[in-house]
């Protein structure tokens, strides 16, 4: 952080309003932590450092020793509280807070000793001599060295300790290892005594809190505005922390496992999101190359039925006949008897309606019926409605008899020489035209069938996809739910008032 000199009084005032929004979102006990800080009119050039460590560690002997005053000190102390004694330094005041212990026994005095500590910018875990691995002390250093404060380790009553036992190099060793593990540095651990003793670095130890608080002071506020800082972002952690934890339940319970950051949570929404987006987008494939298959497939049958050949030459030819017959100038046999006349007409008609059925069913009819058989098995469709269709293709026709041949003739056209052919074109159009009809029904059915069996694979496909939907939905507020969370943490940063929901 860069020096805040002299707007530093402006900006802590700017935490008043975090505080009232910390209160209002229910973390009235951070709200109060900073209305706390802010209620110290020497917070701006005091820098704290806290002791704390169990009952009897020597805790209040050090700091009397280390302020060269003395303090209440002794065995079971009746009262809960946190004494505090100040050193000057330059640029201000060296507060040394003296906690009345952790004792797990007793349960006030852990909490007052908690709630000291929010006004530390430093904390010096204390422990005696014989007690350096205690549980409770390992605890400590557990939790402190979570946070951002830089944390000391001392080791106080170092005058018990006897050097034939152990060379004392051998025994600070094990602590300087020991200390390491939690993250404390050689140069933060103490070894110390207010008794005659040439291992203790009392006068380090005080001159390196001078230093550090006048250091720390010497950016004039910081220390102040750092523990403002802290103590907010705890407040907004303490309001997210149930909420964040109840989206990554719904997480873990949907996908088996909880995201481990923010990060990580966004890269499981985005693959989520791409995943569903893909699901759909192949489902809109799947439904438009259905459709066009139908298109295609229609299209090509209606081919079919425009290309093939029902009436080649002979057929045509007898076709010009039966209509040279039909002519008023038509006669037959030496007599030209109307019932001679009459019987080859009736033959040229038989002999073209004859020749014309056996065409269009040899090379219209079956072929067609055939190839659509043939087409829409390949197609896939549920068993009843294929059965359907392809029944329905097996009943295509065209009845080609008689009066469908007479039906095509023009009466007053007989007397072009021409229209022999253009009857046979007439004939051919009205066979096509009726297949045509025919073909564009059983379209309407295959495609009606096609439709039904995506509706059903889109039904199938509904559990996965509404599966994919919720995974997508848990995470989605798992994220807005943590990004709310970095934003509010990154607001109270700069002093300022998360923005609303
Ligand atoms: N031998 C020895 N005893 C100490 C030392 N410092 C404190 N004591 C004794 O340890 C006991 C507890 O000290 P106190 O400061 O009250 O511990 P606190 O409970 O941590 O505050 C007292 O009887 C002190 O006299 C030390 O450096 N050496
Ligand atoms: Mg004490």
């Amino acid at each position: 952080m860069s020096s805040v000199s002299t707007t530093a009084p402006r900006f802590a005032q700017r935490f008043m309003q975090v505080a009232d929004w910390l209160e209002a979102e229910g973390a009235s006990l951070y709200a109060d932590r900073i209305r706390g800080i802010l209620a110290d009119s020497e917070g701006l050039t005091t820098y704290t450092a806290a002791f704390c460590g169990l009952f009897s560690a020597g805790k209040s002997s050090l700091v009397g020793a280390l302020a060269g005053q003395s303090l209440r000190t002794g065995a079971n102390p009746t009262t809960a509280e946190v004494e505090a004694v100040e050193v000057e330094v330059e640029g201000g005041t060296l507060r040394l807070l003296d906690t009345p212990g952790i004792d797990s026994t007793d349960e006030r005095h852990r909490e007052a000793t908690m709630n000291a500590l929010y006004q530390a910018d430093l904390v010096a875990v204390v422990t005696d001599y014989q007690h350096v691995e205690a549980d409770a002390n390992l605890e400590l250093l557990q939790m402190f060295a979570a946070s951002e404060k830089p944390l000391l380790l001392i080791v106080h009553q170092v005058d018990k300790h006897l050097e034939a036992e152990l060379p004392f190099a051998a025994f600070a060793d094990s602590v300087r290892q020991l200390a390491a593990d939690y993250g404390v540095e050689e140069s933060c651990v103490f070894f110390t005594s207010v008794r005659p003793s040439a291992h203790s670095q009392l006068d380090e130890l005080r001159a390196y809190l001078v230093a550090k608080a006048e250091g720390a002071l010497g950016t004039d506020g910081e220390p102040m505005i750092r523990r403002l800082i802290e103590v907010a972002r705890e407040g907004v952690s303490a309001c997210y922390e149930s909420e964040l934890a109840r989206r990554a339940k719904a997480v873990e319970e949907l996908g088996g496992r909880a995201p481990q950051s923010l990060d990580e949570a966004r890269e499981w929404l985005w693959d989520a999101r791409r995943r569903a987006d893909a699901f759909a987008q192949e489902e809109m494939e799947r439904r438009e190359a259905q459709k066009a298959l139908v298109e295609t497939r229609k299209d090509g049958w209606l081919r079919t039925v425009d290309l093939a050949q029902i009436a080649p030459y002979e057929t045509a030819e007898k076709g010009r006949r039966y209509i040279d017959s039909l002519r008023a100038d038509f006669k037959v046999g030496v007599f030209r008897s109307a019932k001679k006349t009459e019987a080859e007409r009736e033959a040229r008609l038989k002999a073209f309606v004859a020749d014309l059925a056996q065409k269009v069913e040899n090379f219209l009819v079956r072929p067609l019926s055939a190839e659509m058989a043939q087409q829409i098995r390949e197609i896939g469709l549920h068993a009843a409605a294929e059965e359907r269709l392809i029944q329905r293709c097996q009943g295509l026709g065209v009845r080609v008899d008689e009066a469908f041949v007479q039906a095509c003739v023009k009466p007053g056209s007989l007397v072009s020489a021409e229209y022999g052919h253009q009857f046979v074109r007439d004939v051919q159009d009205r066979v096509r035209r009726e297949m045509r009809a025919q073909v564009q029904g059983v379209v309407e059915e295959l495609a009606a069938a096609v439709e039904e069996r995506l509706r059903m694979e889109e039904q199938d496909g509904a559990a996965e996809r509404d599966r994919a939907e919720r995974w997508c939905h848990v995470l989605r507020s798992y994220v807005e739910c943590g990004e709310r969370f970095e934003s509010a943490l990154a607001a109270v940063t700069q002093g300022e008032v998360p923005s609303g929901e």
